[in-house]
């Protein structure tokens, strides 16, 4: 590689902040946010030391404030295909299938993103990103009609389509050139205040489901949210209101414990903004479209099947005990039934429950470990447990924040799964890679470096 070109890791970082300095000036309610999380995040390290300690271990203090994820929604099979070769310059790569019909939401996603362990700890910035499963519309009319305003608009810049070629034939960018690229992705994130359709067609896209009209009746993917991580997702929830900030009603995932699983993530309620529509049945109109929002995030140990298994079931016994009840009630009936849930790492390790990788410990003397296996290295002290982060999603959960922006969507049957799938892979160009398998390589590969340390 030319020693000028700067790495993938680079132009995502400057790609996230350039996003998030968009949307701050986008959307000021977001910059609040953040102001929020920095100020719980800053407490909450004061009030527990060993944690300060270990991020700053870890260097995660500077980038304790920056973004984790946003997320877009695509209209066509063409801008998945090309949204995949601009996430794979800034090193992100589709992981993970996520099916979010089965929660009345017309869609379906992958999350693009760095996947090795360098790379994540540079800067974990992920895109969830979904495509409109047009095929879902039932009126024969408005779906013919969503296709063809889709098929008019190209939601990438002509010079950004110049430079992906650019990178693809000469294999990386110098500096300017990465800060170009940047610059005309960002395009694609953009909010517009003006919309190619009148307001009778966006009327008409939003009454078959909302989630339709934000995709079909903009320029372009709008970025819809930011979420930054948060160390303590519960204050940072409390603290929104007294800032004039709508939280919704209840924080997704597991509850709080003492040994964090998975993710955890709330969002405030979008905002309702102006939109100029196209002159078309009738004159130019003014209307609103309620888009845009602001989440936070905070991330545990990724679950073997095993575990995730016992997640799903433990969630969907809370579903079906908490229809139309408080967020109180909500809360109590979550924490009863995580209760059967174990709390330590040392029963989440032995009953295969969670991933760990195997770290020497610092200091260890390897002399007294020369030859000894696994379990006698653990049982020595000198092989330590580290639990692997959860770096994806959980459909229930992206279900939850999809509806922070939608309102109450019904149960539908969306057909046959499998198809829809098949069509998402062909889309992509590839099948989005296998979390489990990801956290499962990253384990066995901590155990050949811990076993080789004692060789
Ligand atoms: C994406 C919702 C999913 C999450 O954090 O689970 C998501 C969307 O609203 O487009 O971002
Ligand atoms: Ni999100």
């Amino acid at each position: 590689m030319p020693l000028s070109f700067v790495t993938t890791d680079d132009i995502r970082t400057r790609f996230s902040r350039a996003m998030s300095d968009m949307y701050q000036t986008e959307v000021p309610q977001y910059g609040t946010l953040l102001e929020i999380v920095a100020q719980t995040n800053a407490d909450a390290m004061a009030a527990d030391p060993l944690l300060k300690a270990r991020l700053e271990g870890a260097g995660e203090i500077e980038r304790l404030n920056l973004e984790r994820h946003g997320a877009i929604r695509l209209g066509t099979a063409q801008e998945l295909a090309t949204m995949a070769r601009v996430f794979g310059v800034m090193g992100m790569q589709p992981v993970g299938y996520y099916d979010l019909s089965v929660a009345g939401i017309p869609v379906h996603s992958t999350a693009f993103r760095p996947v090795d362990d360098a790379a994540l700890a540079a800067n974990p910035f992920r895109v969830f990103t979904s495509l409109l499963r047009l095929e879902l519309i039932k009126d024969e009319d408005l779906r013919e009609e969503a296709r063809a305003i889709l098929a008019a608009r190209d939601i990438f810049t002509p010079r950004l389509r110049e430079l992906l070629d650019l990178y693809e034939t000469s294999g990386g960018f110098d500096s300017a050139q990465a800060d170009e690229f940047v610059a005309e992705a960002l395009e694609t994130f953009r909010w517009h205040e003006a919309a190619p359709v009148s307001l009778q067609t966006y009327q008409r896209m939003h009454d078959a489901h909302r989630l339709i009209a934000d995709v079909v009746c903009f320029r372009g993917p709008h970025i819809n949210h930011l979420t930054p991580r948060t160390l303590d997702i519960d204050r940072t929830q409390d603290l929104m209101p007294a800032h004039g900030i709508a939280p919704k009603d209840t924080i997704e995932g597991p509850p709080n414990r003492r040994v964090m699983i998975l993710l955890r993530q709330t969002s405030f309620k979008a905002l309702e903004e102006k939109i100029r529509f196209a002159a078309g049945e009738g004159a130019e109109a003014a209307g609103t479209h309620t888009a845009r929002f602001g989440e936070i995030e905070q991330r545990g140990v990724a679950l073997t099947p095993k575990g995730r298994a016992l997640y799903d079931r433990l969630l969907s016994e809370v579903m079906s005990r908490t229809r139309k009840v408080s967020a109180a009630e909500y809360n109590r009936v979550l924490n009863e039934v995580f209760a059967a849930f174990p709390d330590d790492e040392a029963t989440l390790f032995t009953e295969d429950l969670a991933y760990f990788r195997y770290v020497v410990t610092p200091g260890a003397d390897r002399a007294a470990g020369r030859g000894m296996d696994l379990a006698a290295l653990l049982e020595a002290g000198l092989v330590t447990l580290e639990p692997i982060v959860y770096e994806d999603f959980l459909p229930v959960s992206a279900a939850g924040i999809f509806q922070s922006n939608l309102g109450e969507g019904g149960e539908r049957d969306y057909g046959d799964e499998n198809a829809a799938e098949r069509e998402f892979i062909a889309a992509l160009g590839a099948e989005p890679l296998d979390p489990f398998e990801m956290y499962d390589a990253a384990r066995q590969r901590s155990i050949r470096e811990a076993l080789a340390a004692f060789a």
